[in-house]
């Protein structure tokens, strides 16, 4: 075992300290599995040892199985098989975890004799969100230490447990502030005593009923997804089978899994995630401290950014214009959290912390010393420039200025200001204390340092940011507005509501376009609508259905009728709405046909991949992962598939492109095929293949 090995023995008296030292996450590489498998021989063999503890170097314990090596063939030794020789050794081997053991990580501590956790430590089976099954031994030693409840909720979630509750469930023997030296002091306490060896324990008594009744609804709620329902299989073998018998079959379920299109998407979307923060020119040591942040605006995006904000420690001053729309938002924030305290997701204490971050106040000057203020206001160009005109001489310098407009011109709002460098889009989805996605959006002036202070506030609220460049919509937005287009020329060209949002559901979208359009207001796209009608192309084909509703008021879900009747809480089929489609059809002079769920999934797929390639040739995108990682956690896209993306490479961009052209030839001016897309497909490439612009 050289130096630079990734796996070394340090003598601690009698015990072998194995320290992993594989950065950045000490993922159980094929190197990392060699070290350990030789480390664990060494202990065997060398009289100078009586125990051992398994401890990392660097931020975290072991955070999983090398995920980048799933692409190829799996090399030995594998790691269940490391796994057994940890649990068959004859001399005690302590995990000492710190940082998050994930994944094989935690697997590797369940084949030790005993599990000591860093106070700070956390602990998890991540696998279901790759599309995985734990993989070496999860399924079948966690049931048998934890229960199989406890082990159905932790593996078919994924969800991290922290230390307190980790040593309650008996996941591990103590936590300890000093990890290692406390692993040590426990492993030459077990020299000569009967090894506690998970794999060889019986599953504790459980209730089967209470088990099978909790899998259901997790499998239902998992729609499309195969790894919870593949998780619940191997859990029942651990209850049926000896350890060797319950770890083969739960292999082979794994490396299915790992085969499939489903883990190949997933796993897509987790480089996605790590490649979006990544933009070239932008040195993320360069992002401007943000302590103290101002919001203007205190209505629902207003009130949900400031909650996100305080909800991350930092010091928020909430303004608006009167004292009474003020307290509308106070009250608005605090019933926020007071749901968060009635669901149990934070204390009464926690609540009296976080309102304590929040200051209110109608007199904007108080934002003269904010690091960064943000605005939330009425979706206008001209009162935001205005607004954006005052707050260039209110502001200090140096402080950043961003907006959360969800369309609108961010360089023009920027040139309201003598500082357009300082200027960005921040755009939150609501509710934007809750929604990951964040689109950080990047003016042609902007200084790179404000770029990554918008990139280091959206990590530092727990956000995913994307960024992109200026145009109407931006990338999910603009994307949105084309399918939503598709969506009433097929209400037109002989589909019903319910029809189009049931084959857009069985396809995997977390709901069905009209119901999220009834949910959010009809109204708001009307008025934008509306606005634009003066500027509309006259070439382009425009649907009415949506004026006629809102002429008839209605407007949604709030009232109580849009593209569904609301009654008694339920979304009904609205035959007023079917006759108001017919006669829009009939005053076109459209003969009304039925339009399967397989067109109506092409024409909407098609619609996503035509505009996302224009955005990715404009430059408004910076890469294709980019806009999956948008559609799966802004708009419903399944995450499973990937994303339009992902999904488009897979099922073939030729077959893609068909669809447009008949869209094109349907549908004419505005359908024409992108040519970024057209290009891919003459040079036989994906968007995979695209490197970054
Ligand atoms: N494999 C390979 N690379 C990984 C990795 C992994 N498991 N985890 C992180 N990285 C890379 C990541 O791509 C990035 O690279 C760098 O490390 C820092 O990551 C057999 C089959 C551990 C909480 O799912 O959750 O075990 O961009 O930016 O914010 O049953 O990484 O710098 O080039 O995320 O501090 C199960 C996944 C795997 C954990 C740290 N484990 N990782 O977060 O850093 S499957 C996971 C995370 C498995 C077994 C099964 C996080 C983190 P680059 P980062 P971070």
């Amino acid at each position: 075992m050289t130096d630079t090995a990734p796996v070394r023995i340090e003598p601690r008296e009698r015990v072998a300290l194995i320290i992993i030292d594989s950065p950045p996450v000490n993922a159980a590489s094929h190197p990392v599995r060699k070290g350990l498998a030789e480390a664990i021989d060494r202990l065997q063999a060398d009289n100078g040892f009586d125990a051992a503890v398994i401890a990392c170097a660097g931020s975290t314990f072991v955070a999983g199985a090398d995920i980048r090596e799933f692409n190829s063939p799996p090399q030995p030794p594998h790691l269940p098989d490391v796994l057994f020789s940890i649990e068959r050794s004859a001399k005690p081997v302590v995990a000492a975890i710190h940082g998050t053991a994930l994944g094989g990580g935690l697997e590797i501590a369940l084949a030790c004799h005993a599990r000591i956790l860093n106070a700070k430590a956390a602990v998890g089976l991540p696998e279901v969100k790759l599309g995985l099954i734990p993989g070496a031994g999860g399924t079948q030693r966690l049931p048998r230490l934890i229960g199989m409840e406890a082990a159905l909720d932790m593996i078919t979630s994924g969800r991290t447990v922290r230390a307190e509750e980790a040593k309650s469930l008996g996941l591990v023997d103590a936590v300890a502030p000093d990890h290692v030296a406390a692993a040590i002091e426990l492993a030459g306490r077990l020299v000569g005593g009967r090894l506690r060896r998970a794999g060889a324990m019986d599953v504790p008594a459980w209730d089967q009923a209470a088990f099978e009744a909790k899998a259901a609804a997790i499998v239902k709620k998992a729609r499309g997804k195969l790894a919870e329902g593949k998780a619940i299989e191997a859990l029942r073998l651990a209850a049926q089978s000896d350890i060797e018998k319950g770890m083969a079959a739960e292999r082979a379920i794994f490396q299915e899994l790992r085969a499939g299109s489903q883990s190949g998407a997933l796993r897509h979307l987790f480089f996605a995630e790590r490649e979006a923060a990544k933009v070239p020119g932008v040195d993320p040591k360069t992002a401007r401290p943000v302590e103290a942040v101002g919001v203007i605006g205190a209505g629902t995006m207003g009130a949900g950014i400031a909650v996100a904000c305080a909800d991350a420690g930092l010091a928020v001053t909430v303004i608006e214009t009167t004292d009474d729309a003020l307290e509308k938002g106070r009250a608005r924030i605090e019933s926020t959290y007071d749901r968060m305290v009635k669901s149990g997701r934070i204390g009464a204490e926690e609540k009296t912390r976080r309102m304590g971050r929040l200051a209110f106040s109608t007199d904007i000057a108080s934002l003269a010393t904010r690091d960064l203020i943000i605005e939330a206001v009425f979706e206008d160009l001209e009162v935001k420039r205005d607004l954006f005109a005052r707050l260039d001489n209110i502001a200090r310098p140096g402080a950043t200025l961003a907006t959360n407009t969800s369309y609108l011109d961010v360089n023009l709002i920027a040139d309201a200001t003598a500082r357009p460098q300082d200027v960005l889009g921040l755009h939150f989805f609501s509710p934007a204390n809750v929604m990951r996605l964040i689109e950080i959006v990047r003016t042609t002036q902007a200084r790179p340092e404000v770029v990554a202070t918008g990139l280091s506030l959206a990590r530092k609220l727990g956000k995913l940011p994307v960024v992109c460049g200026v145009c109407d919509g931006f990338i999910g937005n603009r994307i949105f507005a084309s399918y939503r287009k598709q969506i009433d020329y097929m209400l037109e060209d002989g589909a019903l509501p319910h029809e189009i949002d049931a084959a857009l559901e069985a396809y995997g979208l977390a709901m069905g376009p009209l119901a999220v359009t009834d949910l959010a207001g009809l109204d708001i796209s009307w008025a934008r609508r509306k606005r634009l009608a003066a500027t509309r192309d006259p070439r382009e084909r425009y649907v009415e259905i949506g004026d006629r509703l809102c002429e008839l008021g209605r407007f949604g879900q709030k009232a109580g009728r849009g593209y569904y009747l609301y009654a008694n809480g339920q979304r009904q089929i609205d035959p007023d709405v079917t006759a108001i489609i017919e006669d829009e059809s009939r005053a076109k002079g459209i003969v009304r046909r039925r339009i399967s769920p397989e067109e109506i999934i092409d024409r909407v797929r098609g619609a996503i991949v035509n505009e996302a390639a224009k955005i990715l040739d404009e430059g408004v995108a910076q890469r294709p992962g980019d806009i999956d990682l948008v559609m799966t956690n802004g708009y419903g896209f399944p995450a499973w598939l990937g994303g339009p993306l992902h999904e488009a490479d897979a099922l073939g961009l030729g077959k893609i492109l068909q669809t447009v052209k008949e869209t094109a030839r349907r549908d004419g001016h505005g359908w024409e095929p992108a040519p970024l897309l057209e290009r891919l497909v003459a040079k036989g490439e994906s968007f995979a293949s695209l490197k970054l612009s």
